[in-house]
């Protein structure tokens, strides 16, 4: 069986949410967060090559990094659920949100998480590169304004993707998104979503998703 080494508050989440999406049954190996770098514990360091969550075992496979293992799991136990196939209206769509989550948005937000560690904020530098996760978030805003979901009609792991920027990494890096109405509907629908709740709890018990 599948084991999700699931490291609180991360990018692990997106996995156990996946699989309770399709119906892959897991196994779950909790580590906390180191409790004064905030970053990973040794053991979770150990598990992999490059030591970030999150990581899958699967038999003798050990596999990182978010898109790989969404990639894997789908296409491995999912039958293909959840991504759109060539061919489809939506399809470049989909392969734009669901690179994008990690290509873009989440480097430009922590680049703003590093500044605001480093106390450097205020600087001209911070307030130039940040400025690409304001167009990140402007594009997102445009996008949620014409179409239900990233990849367009369907919810798809495009959406498993983009939802932790949106989201949980806005609790590293705070971000103010009342002028995001239609990012703010996306999000109180999405998080809504049986496999959603069903993740945080198993996950992340009592974290409240942040919607506003
Ligand atoms: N691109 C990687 C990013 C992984 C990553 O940075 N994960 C964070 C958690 S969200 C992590 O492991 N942080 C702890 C650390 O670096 O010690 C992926 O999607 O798997």
């Amino acid at each position: 069986m599948l084991t999700i080494h699931h490291l609180g508050l991360s990018q692990s989440d997106r996995i156990i949410w996946l699989c309770e999406e399709i119906g892959v049954p897991y196994r779950l190996d909790k580590h906390d967060r180191d409790p004064v770098t905030g970053g990973g514990p040794e053991s979770y360091k150990a598990l992999s090559v490059f030591g970030t969550a999150p990581v899958i075992t699967d038999g003798n496979l050990v596999l990182g990094e978010s898109a790989a293992i969404i990639e894997y799991v789908i296409n491995t136990y999912g039958d293909g659920r959840l991504t759109v196939a060539p061919g489809s209206p939506d399809y470049a769509s989909y392969l734009f949100w669901f690179h994008f989550a990690n290509g873009s948005l989440m480097p430009a937000m922590m680049f703003d998480f590093g500044m605001h560690r480093a106390g450097l904020q205020e600087s001209e530098l911070a307030a130039r590169l940040g400025q690409r996760t304001n167009r990140a978030f402007r594009l997102v805003e445009q996008r949620l304004g014409e179409a239900t979901y990233f990849a367009g009609t369907e919810f798809t792991a495009a959406d498993i993707m983009m939802l932790f920027p949106l989201t949980m990494m806005r609790k590293f890096t705070p971000r103010d998104i009342s002028n995001c109405p239609n990012l703010q509907r996306y999000l109180a629908n999405i998080v809504q979503r049986p496999a959603y709740r069903r993740t945080l709890e198993v996950g992340d018990p009592g974290l409240a998703p942040l919607i506003t």
